[in-house]
């Protein structure tokens, strides 16, 4: 078989496969019912050989799979980038296995069955082509390597057109307006990877649409100004606790950032204002959501952004450890996976240009839960992507009556 031949047999491989998705998981309905009669193959007797939820290669959601960065054929609205990168902690080692354990955790989610009752919508059916792009093989010695790896395997797929080619038909916000191109670009969810792989993410992002926002879910503030003490070499100063200070030092971000859901020690409150001052962000901890209300959280990190362009971070930490074990740097007294799911859809409209979750270092883990509520949030990422607006309360869109 010739170079040619074969790649041209793996494109409709692909291709097939991506039709596939839909079909491929539970479709093997017996056509032969005779049991212990083996004188037929399987697929003359059962067919094709489909996927089970927990059988298959690891993609996230039996999504198609393709090693993107050096395969361009396959087109894509979305795609889903691992970044096994963990040498920037400060803390528990361990997030390099963040993107296999989400894609583990994503099993069960499939295209036959993924809507939700929460958003009223199935991602996987508004005709936006989803492909799991593979993992970064990035360099575990040398992060100054590393992050420049990270950097152009973002860039690469971020200058991929888009799978759609009218743009008014396209179910997904438009990135077109936002790019300083005025090209559509594709929007890319990042399986982390400590914290340290936003900063190449947010370089590669300013390449095409300036500074930016940014909406950060995490029990840190992350902007940590790295003291001399710590300074040893330009590269000791970036760590997953002080990539955002950077980004902004790089003139990366925005002047109006938000985190949500912060809650831990710091050195002194002296660190709240160079986050404010320095690096531009405000506040939503954990207990303001006692005090405010979920819709005022909402609010407020609505208000903050408007209409700029936005980049969505969730450091997994941001949920409880007893819901959310699997993590490096661990912070009691978190908000539920419910209550993070419920604001991620409060944010439907805004005008993203990314998101990922990061710090799932599934070597923590009990049950695969924190891996499992990682993928779910990832699903509610792509259903954010093709909602124009927070889907309505769920008595509202089909009331409750008290018929008997
Ligand atoms: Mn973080």
């Amino acid at each position: 078989m010739n170079l040619s031949f074969s790649n041209a047999l793996l494109l409709v491989l692909q291709a097939l496969r991506a039709e596939a998705h839909i079909q491929s998981v539970f479709s093997n309905p017996p056509s032969d019912t005779s049991l212990r009669d083996s004188s037929k193959t399987w697929s003359e007797k059962y067919g094709a050989q489909g996927d089970l939820v927990y059988t298959g290669p690891l993609a996230f959601s039996h999504l198609p799979y393709a090693r993107c960065l050096e395969d361009a054929s396959p087109a894509f609205d979305v795609a889903i980038l691992g970044m096994p990168f963990d040498t920037a902690v400060t803390y528990r080692p361990g997030a390099r296995f963040g993107p296999s354990g989400i894609r583990v955790g994503s099993r069960r989610i499939h295209g036959q069955r993924a809507w939700s009752i929460s958003w009223g919508l199935d991602p996987y059916q508004q005709g936006l082509k989803i492909v799991d792009c593979g993992d970064v093989p990035i360099n575990p010695f040398d992060n100054a390597l590393a992050l420049d790896q990270m950097e152009v395997a973002y860039s690469t797929l971020l200058q991929r057109d888009v799978a759609f080619t009218s743009l008014e038909d396209m179910p997904i916000s438009s990135t077109r307006p936002l790019a300083k191109d005025n090209k559509e670009h594709p929007k890319i969810v990042t399986l982390g990877g400590d914290h340290t792989i936003v900063l190449p993410i947010l370089r590669s992002l300013n390449q095409v649409y300036g500074p930016i926002s940014v909406i950060h879910f995490d029990a840190h503030l992350d902007t940590w100004a790295p003291s001399d003490a710590h300074s040893y070499t330009a590269q000791s100063r970036i760590t997953h606790g002080s990539f955002f200070y950077i980004a902004r030092e790089e003139g990366l971000l925005s002047n109006t950032s938000v985190h949500a859901g912060i809650r831990c020690k710091m050195i002194s409150e002296a660190d709240l204002t160079t986050d404010e001052e320095a690096v531009g962000f405000k506040i939503i901890s954990t207990d303001d959501i006692d005090d405010i209300g979920i819709n005022e959280v909402i609010r407020r990190i609505r208000a903050r952004i408007g209409d700029s362009p936005v980049y969505l971070s969730l450091d997994i930490d941001v949920i409880d450890p007893g819901l959310a074990p699997a993590t490096g740097t661990p912070e009691t007294g978190g908000w539920t996976t419910r209550e993070v799911k419920r604001i991620i859809r409060g944010l439907a409209g805004l005008n993203f240009v990314g998101a990922d979750v990061v710090e799932v270092a599934p070597a923590y883990d009990h049950a695969d839960i924190t891996s499992i509520a990682a993928a779910d949030i990832v699903h509610d990422f792509l259903s954010l992507f093709v909602s124009a607006e927070p889907p309505k309360p769920r008595d509202k869109r089909r009331p409750w009556t008290d018929d008997l």
